[in-house]
């Protein structure tokens, strides 16, 4: 008896699992208004409500940039329709960064195009997306609407080669994250890639379709493509996706002529006088970029930032699993806050819609000693001292007979008013070594002790050193505090 009566549930059970995961939940997103299934239990598309109001013209550049300042650590989130080949071309790997695919294949527009038509990353989850990134300490989010692949993440009216219009996906991803980020209190700004465009006959970069660069800039289609795309989607960007913290502009081509440049520029102040312009556009921006990957050797003078990735790629590609790991990650941030500078780290979300599990976690292994540690890194000054950096070697020479430059990554050194934080990698058995300076020392703690117990300074031949309790330390790096007399350190 019982059998018999359980027996129809448990087909239409079967059923509706099959049905739901045959048409890739499609029947959930449109039949129940976006609530999350029970069967498949898909992340829910949000309710949308709407977005913060575009903030004031801020009163000076300092103003401006204050955010930036005390933000240090950013997420960079490369995603667009390379993320579905990821790699691979017709059963081939293809060499290279993943979101240059269509590049390095040479592949022709029309079938390229084909991709768009089984993007749908069910499992994309706004909401998830920015709780990690501020669980990992990151204060802002740089994403990819539009890559050089010409295709826009975001419900573009200027052009349907978009998300919204040319997917099965049929949401906005980036609305969605516009929301998560005015919800979590995280600032929110756009890569754009403004000259190349492989979709387009006048956008850079795409010769194996439509011909060499040079003839577009002289004919005329490249700025046809400028005016008729890139310039509207930048202004459409600016005005529905409310405060942009910043346009993150890149691949700068011939943008200083026929006020090309500029008129990005005029872009961002009339709609959003408050967001930032990056170093990539072609025309001065609020802050320099520096290469990919590129840390100066030195501190450096005014507000820059530093674009990395977390393993060899920006775009997903599925045969790249070499994630920095955690220990890494963070020496990196504190070397570029210590030299005066940002962190905008990347991840590449797969189609579905996630970042890889193993990404996320070294992520948020950071992100637990920056919960501790994080007053050492935000809003802090660059380090007083310089030597900790690196040296020229004596003995080794590069290729054009130079010395080559070695990198120290013992400490780093980071500043507030009348405090110097000592992140030290590599604690020396008998104890942290404090560079030479005049100033007198009224206290030294470690930054993870909630007592701020006071550590034992010696002194010896006129070095001071600092002792830290073994089973006090962090195996990946301890932050000592050192109080000082002034604000400025005497040598
Ligand atoms: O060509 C791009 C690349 O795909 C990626 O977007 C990086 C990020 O800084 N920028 C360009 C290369 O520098």
């Amino acid at each position: 008896m019982k059998t018999r009566s359980i027996f129809p549930l448990v087909l239409l059970c079967s059923l509706a699992l099959a049905f739901a995961l045959l048409d890739g939940c499609a029947t959930r997103q449109m039949s129940c208004g976006g609530s999350c299934c029970s069967v498949c239990a898909l992340p829910k598309a949000p309710e949308l409500t709407s977005l913060p109001p575009i903030l004031p013209a801020p009163a000076s550049q300092d103003e401006k940039m204050a955010w930036f300042r005390e933000a240090k650590y950013g997420l960079f989130i490369h995603w667009g329709l390379y993320c579905q080949p990821a790699g691979e071309w017709k059963g081939q790997p293809v060499a290279g960064v993943g979101e240059w695919i269509m590049n390095r294949a040479q592949i022709p527009v029309t079938e390229y195009e084909g991709l768009a038509k089984t993007f749908n990353p069910l499992q994309f989850d706004a909401e998830a997306w920015v709780q990690m990134a501020q669980d990992a300490g990151m204060k802002y989010i740089v994403i990819t609407s539009k890559h050089h692949e010409g295709f826009a993440m975001y419900h573009s009216t200027v052009s349907p080669y978009n998300v919204y219009d040319a997917t099965p996906f049929h949401r906005d991803p980036i609305r969605e994250l516009a929301q998560a980020c005015a919800k979590h209190g995280i600032k929110f700004g756009f890569y754009y890639s403004q000259s190349q465009d492989w979709h387009e006959p006048g956008g850079m970069g795409n010769t194996w379709d439509f011909g060499p660069d040079g003839a577009k800039d002289k004919n005329g289609a490249y700025d046809k493509y400028l005016r008729e795309k890139a310039e509207p989607q930048v202004a459409e960007l600016l005005q529905n996706y409310g405060p942009v913290c910043l346009m993150w502009f890149d691949t700068a081509r011939v943008m200083n002529v026929n006020n090309r440049g500029q008129r990005f520029v005029d872009l961002v102040h009339k709609y959003q006088p408050a967001c930032l312009i990056d170093g990539r556009l072609g025309v001065k921006g609020d802050y320099a970029s520096t290469g990919d990957n590129v840390i100066p050797s030195e501190g450096e003078q005014g507000d820059w930032e530093v674009p990395a990735t977390v393993n060899h790629t920006w775009g997903f590609r599925k045969d790249d699993t070499d994630w920095k790991a955690p220990s890494d990650i963070l020496f990196k941030l504190v070397d570029v806050a210590s030299k005066g500078g940002n962190y905008l780290l990347n991840v590449g979300p797969t189609s579905a819609g996630v970042v890889p599990a193993e990404c996320q976690s070294n992520l948020l292994t950071v992100g637990r000693w920056l919960k501790v540690n994080g007053e050492a890194v935000y809003g802090a000054g660059r380090s007083p001292f310089g030597d900790e950096f690196g040296d020229f070697s004596t003995k080794l020479k590069d290729a054009n007979g130079k010395p080559v430059y070695l990198e120290f990554t013992d400490w780093r050194c980071t500043t507030k008013p009348g405090k110097l934080y000592f992140t030290v990698f590599k604690m020396p058995h008998g104890g942290f070594q404090l560079p030479d300076f005049k100033n007198e020392i009224k206290k030294a703690y470690l930054l993870s002790d909630p007592e701020q117990a006071d550590l034992a300074i010696t002194t010896t031949n006129d070095v001071r050193q600092v002792v830290i309790p073994r089973e006090k330390q962090n195996s990946m790096a301890n932050t000592i505090v050192v109080e000082i007399a002034g604000d400025q350190i005497e040598r």
